[in-house]
């Protein structure tokens, strides 16, 4: 099977479709794009939108994770990332869609919000990434690009606050789908592949990290995605951050 995944570095769906092919055993090429060119890239090599992960496979081109994980149960079957069994099907689908539409994004938010305020730390999240320039040159004329990604994002303060405030709520429902047998079962699936990402993303910022590192959501971060790139050294605000000291685990 001829396929080739077109990535952000550090990118969280990304990290999940990579998960997916491995899973199904699909041998794959990366091709590793700067934020924002990545838009021209996937335009000027026939794909319809602007995001990754977009995936070139035979000769289908295929954006978005679910979409993508569907298509990889259709095209090679086994092992199956969506069970068949139709009440575990549909809590796995549900479980997926929270990650997808719910987990991601304010996880996004809180990242770009924290390369806005400190652009450094984006040379670790694209550890081994082959981006065509060096890391460093692309980090240190990076201002505009972040500036323009954070507000592709919506990644303003006030956003970036109730992203944070957020928080809390989207990790219990996590830990509520690991203790609900959904994910972090024996058999992977779907949803385990697109959630974990998102922790493990969570988690190289060390502002987040303690809230979550005692949860359940931490061990299967741990277990699909140990060596997550990237760290963001502390700083998100202290007053955003005071009100979540409660939801800590020890
Ligand atoms: N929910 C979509 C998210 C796609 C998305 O927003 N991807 C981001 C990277 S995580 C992107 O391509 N951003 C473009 C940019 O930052 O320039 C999925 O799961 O595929």
């Amino acid at each position: 099977m001829n396929a080739r995944l077109y990535v952000i570095p550090g990118s969280h769906p990304s990290v999940a479709v990579q998960l997916m092919l491995e899973h199904k055993g699909i041998p794959y090429k990366r091709k590793d794009l700067m934020p924002v060119v990545s838009k021209g890239v996937l335009r000027a090599v026939g794909f319809p939108g602007i995001t990754v992960p977009a995936l070139k496979i035979e000769d289908e081109k295929i954006q978005g994770s679910r979409q993508i994980a569907r298509t990889l149960d259709r095209l090679r079957p086994e092992p199956p990332l969506l069970p068949t069994d139709p009440e575990q099907r549909k809590a796995v689908e549900e479980a997926e869609r929270f990650g997808d539409e719910e987990l991601q994004h304010p996880i996004r938010q809180l990242l770009w919000w924290g390369f806005k305020h400190d652009r450094y730390p984006m040379a670790s999240y694209s550890e081994g990434a082959k981006l065509g320039v060096p890391i460093g040159l692309a980090v240190k004329t990076g201002g505009p690009l972040v500036a323009l990604s954070a507000r592709f994002n919506d990644a303003s303060d006030e956003n970036a606050r109730a992203a944070l405030a957020k928080l809390p709520a989207l990790l219990d429902r996590v830990d509520a789908l690991i203790a609900d047998g959904t994910i972090n079962g024996p058999q992977l699936n779907a949803a385990d592949f697109q959630i974990a990402p998102s922790i493990g993303l969570a988690m190289t910022l060390d502002d987040l990290r303690p809230l979550i590192e005692n949860r359940p959501a931490a061990e299967l971060a741990r277990r699909l995605v140990p060596n997550y790139p990237g760290k963001m050294p502390p700083v998100l605000p202290a007053e955003w951050l005071d009100p979540l000291a409660g939801t800590k685990r020890v």
